[in-house]
């Protein structure tokens, strides 16, 4: 599986370990005017198996799109229980306030343009979902109005982030060059979101 998706403010890259048809990595995004959520779940190995892991946590975060994080994160925990686990991050935007809400466990990666132009990368808990009960932690951050962030899993490898992030190309173009670095046959599922947050 390969797919990008383009829009003015976002730009979506994921392609499959070795090309399999099922993606373990699964990503929600929603948009509306005082803000977006947007999730990227990583099921643990790859295949149909994990796909199912990922959808499922997904799948449990968007029955309530008003919920805590933390809540969420709970919700998508208890999702897994009985399938492959998930490494996720949850982020959330609120356009008012100009803040970024996070949450994650595992090896989910995000990176922002916080206050100052300091580069943020809050860390996730460490492990994954496994459906036993954790305890999570959520984290804000004031953004750069007009600013880049990348969320991405671990199947990406991308040096210079803050280069990137400070790149003067829209997000389509920019979500371009990173593509290219990413292999045409992956060794892991690589799914990357490069954002534009408003003025
Ligand atoms: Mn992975």
């Amino acid at each position: 599986m390969n797919k990008a998706v383009e829009s003015n403010n976002l730009f979506v890259f994921q392609r499959s370990k070795a090309l399999q048809q099922y993606c373990g990595d699964v990503y929600f995004t929603h948009e509306d005017e005082s803000g977006f959520l947007y999730v990227l779940s990583d099921g643990l190995g790859s295949g149909q198996e994990a796909n199912r892991a990922a959808i499922a946590t997904i799948d449990a975060i968007k029955e309530d799109l008003q919920a805590d994080l933390t809540y969420m994160l709970e919700k998508a925990n208890q999702a897994v229980s009985g399938l492959r686990g998930a490494a996720i991050a949850i982020i959330k935007a609120d356009y008012l306030s100009k803040t970024i809400y996070y949450t994650g466990m595992g090896n989910i990666r995000f990176y922002m343009i916080g206050l100052e132009d300091k580069l943020v990368f809050p860390l996730s808990g460490s492990g994954f979902l496994s459906g036993r009960k954790q305890k999570y932690r959520m984290q804000s951050f004031k953004y750069k109005p007009g600013s880049k962030f990348l969320l991405h899993s671990d199947g990406l490898v991308l040096s210079r982030v803050r280069k990137n992030l400070e790149s003067p190309l829209c997000v389509v173009k920019l979500g371009h060059l990173i593509e290219q670095t990413i292999l045409d046959i992956p060794t892991d599922d690589v799914t990357f979101l490069l954002g534009q947050l408003p003025n």
